[in-house]
């Protein structure tokens, strides 16, 4: 996904009405002009989107295709071993191909049926409550692009690994998007700028990069986790902490970098009661007295 507050390009239109991607000054495909003239093509073509059409086709290259396969690849085995059951019954149902990059209009004609959410491709930064809001109708803001072949293990720029593989498998499983729908729910319902940041924070440890216990295992949940090879080698190393709303709703991270505190729950029940709970009830107020509670 591509919203405020993660890494991302921003985006120029040039005097030919295409656009321009300005990568920073350390992104790996800053002076490989090829992928620059991907980038520029990709996000031109989603500009040119219009609400209710079917995403853009991108016409994938051959090095494009190979990324994708790579990290399909990696990711077979390891989500075997790392990822939550339910994730898996979303990734069996779903069935991407690992041998080139599905359309974004295929994968949504194939979650259509299973829980009717669909993508929407997004050419740039989709504003936090735009990106959230449309989860709740069903409506998933999707980068298009892929990372570069330089980094496939982890990029901190979302791209179409992350959301077809990381987003698309949690999609396909009626569990998950309960939770995606309450979310965006939660983000159209409140109203301060405040309240909204405290719901994708919660949003951030949990459906990005949430962890939870199965039979005695820690298994990830989140999207970001289980769409990086590198991360999801590393994510039970790091600092585990108990599943808490007031910690996670306030709590700072870096984009860019594997993440350095996970939040654990018991369980994908336990989530449900506690995460969804809260995106389905929560208000200004409700918000403005968790933050209150935070230590800082
Ligand atoms: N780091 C993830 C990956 O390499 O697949 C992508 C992102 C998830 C969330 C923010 S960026
Ligand atoms: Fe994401």
């Amino acid at each position: 996904m591509f919203e405020e507050g993660q890494y991302f390009a921003p985006v120029h239109e040039k005097d030919d009405g295409t656009l321009s991607v300005q990568l920073g000054a350390n992104h790996p495909g800053l002076n490989d002009p090829e992928y620059r003239a991907r980038r520029d093509h990709l996000a031109t073509l989603a500009a040119r989107w219009q609400p209710g059409d079917p995403c853009p086709t991108a016409d994938y290259t051959d090095a494009e295709h190979d990324v994708w396969r790579v990290v399909s690849d990696v990711l077979m085995e390891s989500h075997r071993t790392y990822a939550c059951s339910e994730f898996l019954e979303g990734k069996e149902i779903l069935g991407l191909p690992t041998d080139h990059i599905p359309q974004l209009s295929e994968v949504s004609q194939t979650l259509a049926p299973l829980t009717g959410f669909g993508y929407q491709p997004a050419a740039g930064l989709v504003p936090l409550r735009a990106f959230y809001g449309a989860l709740a109708d069903r409506r998933f803001w999707s980068t298009q692009y892929v990372r570069h072949h330089s980094v496939p293990l982890y990029t901190p720029e979302p791209d179409v690994i992350h959301e077809v593989i990381g987003h698309g498998n949690t999609l396909a499983h009626p569990r998950f998007t309960a939770l995606y729908e309450l979310a965006g729910a939660a983000a159209r319902r409140v109203e301060t700028d405040d309240a909204l940041e405290f719901v994708s924070k919660v949003f951030w440890f949990t459906l990005e990069f949430g962890v939870l216990w199965q039979r005695g295992d820690l298994r990830a949940y989140g999207a970001g986790i289980l769409s990086s090879p590198g991360e999801i080698q590393e994510f039970r190393d790091v600092t585990i902490r108990p599943l808490d709303l007031v910690s996670m709703g306030t709590a700072n991270y870096d984009i860019t970098a594997y993440q350095d505190v996970l939040y654990a729950a018991e369980s994908f029940t336990h989530v449900e009661d506690v995460v969804g709970h809260f995106w389905a009830t929560c208000t200004d107020e409700s918000i403005a007295r968790m933050a209150h509670m935070a230590v800082r």
